[in-house]
């Protein structure tokens, strides 16, 4: 079983779209395996964002992850990276497919909503950047059988 890291942005905290998000991906049917509600610090946020350091964006990108609460998850069920990408749509709510997370509920790239790792080898740096290996819950869905063949 795959596992991604899916954070909340502060816009979707402040917009109190939280229920709404977490619905989306609870009735696709992935499984819930962490979650705590952080005020990150610059520190955090930079190391999240490090490969985007040189670009223009970075230093609002940045104040923005700090300026107020997030929601970090890890979510985990089969093909879970690619799936959430999809879920959550293009960086750009603006072309974001509708049906996705950022096509339905944004308008600017700047307050996107949702952070979801874009490959599974990112996952599993980023959940190791946010989570205590004791901080993620392994527990078996009873829905598993009706998932999965
Ligand atoms: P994604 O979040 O879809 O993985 P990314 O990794 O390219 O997108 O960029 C990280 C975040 O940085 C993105 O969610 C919003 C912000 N961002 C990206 N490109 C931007 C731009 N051209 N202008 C402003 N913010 C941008
Ligand atoms: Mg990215």
């Amino acid at each position: 079983m795959e596992r991604t890291f899916i954070m909340i942005k502060p816009d979707g905290v402040q917009r109190h779209l939280t229920g709404e998000i977490i619905h989306r991906f609870e009735s696709k049917g992935f499984t819930l395996v962490g979650l705590k509600m952080m005020q990150v610090s610059r520190e955090l946020a930079e190391k999240h964002y490090g490969v985007h350091k040189q670009r223009p964006f970075f230093n609002s990108l940045i104040e923005f992850i700090t300026s107020a609460p997030v929601i970090a998850m890890v979510w985990e069920g089969e093909s879970v990276v690619t799936a959430a990408r999809n879920i959550i749509g293009a960086t750009n709510p603006v072309t974001a497919a509708p049906g996705s997370i950022r096509g339905d509920l944004g308008v600017s790239i700047g307050r996107n909503l949702i952070h979801g790792s874009d490959a599974i080898e990112t996952a599993q740096t980023e959940v190791a950047l946010w989570f205590q290996e004791e901080e993620l819950i392994s527990w078996k869905p009873v829905r598993h059988s009706w998932l999965y063949e």
